[in-house]
């Protein structure tokens, strides 16, 4: 009996034990990491101690003293001469190289020490997630615990967009601290693009003056925006003054956080262009642009013309000197340069320069900034895009096509930055986009960043070496708030900072989300946005054989699924997933997230499934499948799961071309009638076929027409989704054809005249 008392004593004594533990729940996940008994009280008996001959250590110390004091109101400094000691200490301390620390938290005393001043700012950000986030009368109580930590890569970078969206200098401190805190060391900032320059040049005033300003359109959104017209008041905008720029630097600085300017040339520069019209080739004057209408407008620099690269010379030695970073980028992205053909200067530089055509001549172009950059004993950084034409001797290359181009880059020995659009594109849907703020597109979820890999498999051992790390980017055309500036990077930076600091094998996404719960504590108490998740069922139909099931997950925290399959909303009450479903009719099933009894996902996640007599029977096509959309493969068309509203998923794609496909249904069935589903997504170039042609064979030679439906819907409708239908008296089949005519862009539409896509799911044969 005793015992047993005594056992159940132990338990509770465990389990107070464990919720003292579980309050040390860094991000990103320590190298190693051990709770010991006991704790250390912070209170004015704590003194602070460095060395202050230590380089920046003294700036450092106070840094960290501002930051106790903001929770607690203890000064640390007056404390001088007291028994406990926090102690910051560079030392040599092998393994852990330039950004490691050691933090060993004893009863008496908190030792921080580290080869650099940047290991002795990590270890304090540890140290600051064992504290409360805010301001509080509480005891300051830190765990004793040591801790062995350093980085896996050394760039470790989140980008901002300022000129789609202006952010003030206070915010951009705000994004600097959160990088900080979860120990990332590169602020990749974009200052200049087509709809805005944001830095102050004192030999070009007019960049900033003019070309900071737009007409304020942010009441729609950015495709919709009709370009400025003359007389027209430029009232949205603003830009850094060289000493905002200044005092920015040094607060990174201080946070061990280097930023790397982003002047974006040659193209995205129609904001400059605005300023100086002498930088285009045209020499036309124009008006900085107001979001994504490009009509008329342009947006690159002249390669042809000296007094461009001597404006550059200028520009960029005031950026220069500004920023310490050793690395500058000049962006070199989406450069049209279809204006350069027209251009007699650009044309003469081809001439004289030997060069094959304008790829080579962006080459060129990249090549002097790449001299102009090096000549000031910087390194040059640009978008993949610098590969085409030829690859600057030095240049480092950022990645974000996909990873072909970082691989490209690594295999020709440069250094390399990854940041590919999937999953690192943080202005992409975190969640459900049906349930989501409007963004600009893509599915970019908190599980996939987590699950990023910046080493590619493509490269040897030799070849990864290349890869400094990588980077989210945050483009901001579709966010023009603060407010969803945090929403945007909270909480996907913290699964990015896991990614680029963690060791590979210490990746474990439930152990993640355990820790994240107490990071999204302190946002709610320091009221910061962020995204709680996303709540979207993900359905994975697959048919084998003609049978057809689907497996469900969720990406939720301890996230449970309940499913329906008879076209009901899905409740509490509904059924539990607990193994792959069994599709045997048609049906539509819809499924929710669910977490502690409450149903999650605003809108059920669904998926059509039908049964019919081509089932798993072998499509053949006169025009090839687009490679990009094969949806599950080469018979996705009679594989019994149609297309969703969502692109890509389970959809063909057709570019430019007819679909033609051909159906065996293996012996002679009766059929009575034949449908073709197709999709309309008109900002995306995709039309619904103009007609589809129904036709059928004993033989799968000689084909006879059945009947040729044309579309009834207009071709300016911006998303449609409808089934081309035949219905005939019953007869027996053995072949199908079904031809679907493609259209052009029509009139008005940004690709006028330019073949668009089919998208066709499912080929329904009854
Ligand atoms: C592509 S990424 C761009 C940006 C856009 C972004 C939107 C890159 C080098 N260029 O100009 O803002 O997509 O996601």
């Amino acid at each position: 009996m005793l015992s047993k008392y005594f056992f159940i004593l132990g338990l509770f004594f465990l389990s107070l034990h464990l919720s003292a533990q579980q309050q040390v729940n860094i991000i990103p996940q320590p190298v190693s990491f051990h709770l010991n008994n006991g704790s250390f009280i912070i209170d004015n008996k704590t003194s602070l101690k460095f060395n202050a001959s230590g380089k920046g250590l003294k700036e450092a110390a106070r840094f960290f003293a501002g930051y106790i004091e903001s929770v607690s109101g203890i000064n640390l400094f007056e404390n001088a001469g007291t028994s406990k000691v926090i102690e910051l200490k560079l030392e040599k301390v092998p393994g852990i190289g330039d950004e490691g620390y050691l933090l060993i938290v004893t009863p008496v005393s908190i030792i921080i020490s580290a080869n650099s001043t940047a290991g002795i700012i990590y270890g304090m950000q540890s140290l600051f997630q064992t504290l409360p986030a805010v301001r509080t009368n509480a005891a300051l109580t830190v765990p004793c615990l040591e801790i062995r930590d350093y980085p896996r890569f050394k760039w470790r970078g989140m980008h901002l967009d300022v000129s789609r969206h202006f952010f003030s200098p206070e915010l951009v401190k705000e994004y600097i601290d959160l990088m900080a805190a979860y120990k990332f060391n590169t602020f990749h900032w974009h200052l200049t693009d087509d709809q805005g320059w944001r830095i102050e040049i004192k030999k070009y005033p007019k960049l900033a003056q003019v070309g900071g300003w737009r007409v304020d359109h942010t009441d729609l959104v950015w495709g919709q925006r009709p370009q400025a017209v003359d007389g027209e008041a430029p009232t949205y905008g603003g830009y850094y003054t060289q000493q905002q720029i200044k005092e920015i630097v040094a607060y990174a600085a201080l946070r061990n956080v280097t930023i790397v300017p982003e002047l974006d040339v040659p193209g995205h520069s129609a904001a400059a262009i605005a300023a100086y019209p002498f930088l285009s080739c045209t020499q036309q004057p124009q008006l900085p642009l107001t979001g994504g209408n490009y009509t008329g407008m342009s947006s690159n620099l002249c390669p042809g013309s000296d007094s461009v690269f001597l404006f550059l010379q200028d520009v960029y030695s005031e950026v220069i000197n500004l920023f310490p970073a050793q690395y500058i980028h000049i962006g070199g992205d989406e450069v049209d340069k279809s204006p350069w053909k027209n251009c007699t200067k650009c044309q003469a530089r081809i001439k004289a320069e030997s060069l094959k055509d304008e790829d080579e001549l962006q080459s060129y172009f990249i090549k002097r900034m790449e001299k102009l950059i090096v000549g000031k004993h910087r390194k040059m950084i640009g978008w993949d895009e610098i590969l085409e034409g030829g690859l600057a001797p030095e240049a480092t290359v950022m990645s974000w096509r996909g990873e072909a181009g970082g691989i490209a880059a690594a295999k020709m020995n440069h250094d390399v930055v990854m940041t590919p659009g999937n999953p690192v594109y943080f202005d992409h849907y975190q969640g459900d986009p049906a349930t989501e703020p409007l963004a600009i597109g893509g599915f970019n979820s908190l599980k996939r960043v987590y699950e990023y890999e910046p080493i590619p498999k493509e490269l040897d051992e030799q070849q990864t070496k290349f890869v400094l790390g990588a980077q989210a980017n945050l483009w901001t055309e579709y966010i023009t708030t603060a407010e969803q500036v945090e929403y945007m990077v909270l909480p996907r930076m913290l699964a990015l900072a896991e990614v680029v600091w963690s060791p590979k094998e210490k990746r474990n996404w439930n152990g993640f989300n355990d820790r994240l719960q107490t990071h999204f504590r302190a946002f709610d108490q320091k009221g910061l946005h962020y995204s709680k998740g996303n709540f979207k069922v993900d359905i994975k139909p697959a048919s084998q054989n003609g049978l057809l099931f689907a497996t469900l997950s969720t990406e939720a925290y301890k996230g449970e699924v309940y499913y329906t399959t008879d076209g009901s909303q899905p409740t509490l009450q509904s059924k539990k997933y607990t193994e792959p479903v069994d599709i045997n009719s048609s049906l539509v099933l819809k499924a929710v997230s669910v977490v502690n009894a409450k149903i999650m996902s605003l809108v059920p996640a669904q998926q059509f499934f039908v049964m019919h007599k081509a089932i798993g029977k072998n499509v053949t096509y006169t025009n090839p499948v687009s490679r990009y959309y094969m949806a599950d493969g080469p018979n996705s068309l009679t594989d019994g799961i149609r297309g969703t509203n969502v692109i890509g998923k389970y959809w063909h794609g057709f570019s430019g071309k007819d679909l033609i496909a051909t159906i065996d249904l293996g012996e002679e069935k009766n059929i009575q009638s034949i449908i073709v589903g197709c999709l309309q997504n008109y900002n995306d170039w995709i039309f619904l076929p103009q007609s589809v042609k129904f036709e059928t064979s004993a033989n799968g030679a000689d084909f006879e027409e059945l009947q040729t439906v044309s579309n009834p819907l207009s071709i300016n409708e911006k998303k449609a989704q409808y089934d081309f239908k035949v219905t005939f008296a019953a007869k027996a089949i053995k072949y199908i054809r079904v031809t679907a005519k493609n259209n052009l862009c029509p009139p008005g539409h940004s690709g006028e005249g330019k073949p668009g896509w089919i998208f066709a799911d499912e080929i329904i044969v009854e």
